[in-house]
């Protein structure tokens, strides 16, 4: 048995990078999160991998961030260490994200599936922020994503009286893209990136920074933003083989470049 906290497979195009605490149902402790930035950061840096499926176990995604190693903590402790800054480099990673949630999916692993670009939910998933029953808050952007992904009046239910969101309520909140059938968590997200996968990679990545910039910027900003995109987009060998591939009756070879 591996002692890794977090395993890793290739298919092709998608690699799949699953957290591995089995007996503390993926907490997130700090040995952890290392281990799974520098892997995503691996995978990043592949031209090869396409898109990125990030899960945790069928009982678990991650019920949050380790409490054991949060309550030694102090709070310069903290500070100094910059332990939540890693989290950072996840949305830096170019490569498309998709989250696997199965099962508890709470407070940082509840951050951490928001961090991703988009949630594929088992019908087990239950999603929380329940940090202010531990006398803390969110501290992974929590209270900002699930914000801006529900509104405020889900958001302050869920974080200031601890409910848990069911799959279908974070559906129709706007949280998950995609509910599946409880077995199929891990083969539906895998699913997913592979039709993810197929697209051409540079449009990919530029599609993905445009809608990240929608967060970020007022919306004239943004349109602008995105047609200046698009003008790189037509710049890329994808855009020509794309386009010339649907004329001629073929399926693309995109090369990512
Ligand atoms: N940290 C450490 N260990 C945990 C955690 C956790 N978050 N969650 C569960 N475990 C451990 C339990 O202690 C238990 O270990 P043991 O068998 O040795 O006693 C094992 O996992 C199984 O858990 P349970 O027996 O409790 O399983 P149940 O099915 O009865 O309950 C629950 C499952 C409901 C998920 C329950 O375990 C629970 O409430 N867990 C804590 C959930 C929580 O409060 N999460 C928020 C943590 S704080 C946070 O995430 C802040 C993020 C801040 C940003 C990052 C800063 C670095």
């Amino acid at each position: 048995m591996s002692d890794s906290l977090v395993l890793v497979e290739r298919d092709g195009p998608v690699a799949v990078v699953l957290l591995h605490r089995p007996k503390q149902l993926n907490a997130l402790s700090d040995e952890l999160m290392e281990e799974l930035v520098q892997r995503l950061v691996e995978f990043d840096r592949d031209e090869g991998v396409r898109c990125i499926v990030l899960g945790g176990s069928e009982r678990a995604f991650a019920a949050g961030a380790d409490i054991g190693q949060l309550a030694d903590a102090s709070a310069i402790g903290l500070y100094y260490q910059r332990r939540v800054d890693l989290w950072d480099a996840i949305r830096g990673l170019w490569t498309p994200l998709v989250a696997a949630v199965s099962g508890f999916c709470l407070g940082g692993g509840c951050e951490l599936a928001m961090s991703c670009d988009l949630i594929v939910a088992s019908e087990s998933a239950k999603f929380g922020q329940p940090e202010t029953g531990l006398g803390i808050i969110p501290g992974a952007g929590g209270t900002q994503r699930l914000t801006r992904a529900v509104g405020k009046a889900v958001a302050m239910d869920v974080i200031l009286s601890g409910r848990l969101l069911s799959a279908r309520e974070a559906l129709d909140a706007g949280l998950v893209s995609r509910v599946v059938a409880k077995e199929a968590w891990l083969d539906e997200a895998k699913r997913v990136a592979r039709d993810i996968a197929e697209k051409g990679p540079v449009a990919t990545r530029l599609a993905k920074e445009a809608v990240d910039r929608a967060f970020e910027a007022p919306l004239s900003l943004g349109v602008e933003y995105e047609r200046r995109l698009l003008y790189l987009a037509f710049a890329s060998e994808d855009a020509k083989e794309g386009l010339q591939a649907f004329i001629e009756k073929r399926e693309p070879n995109f090369e990512g470049r």
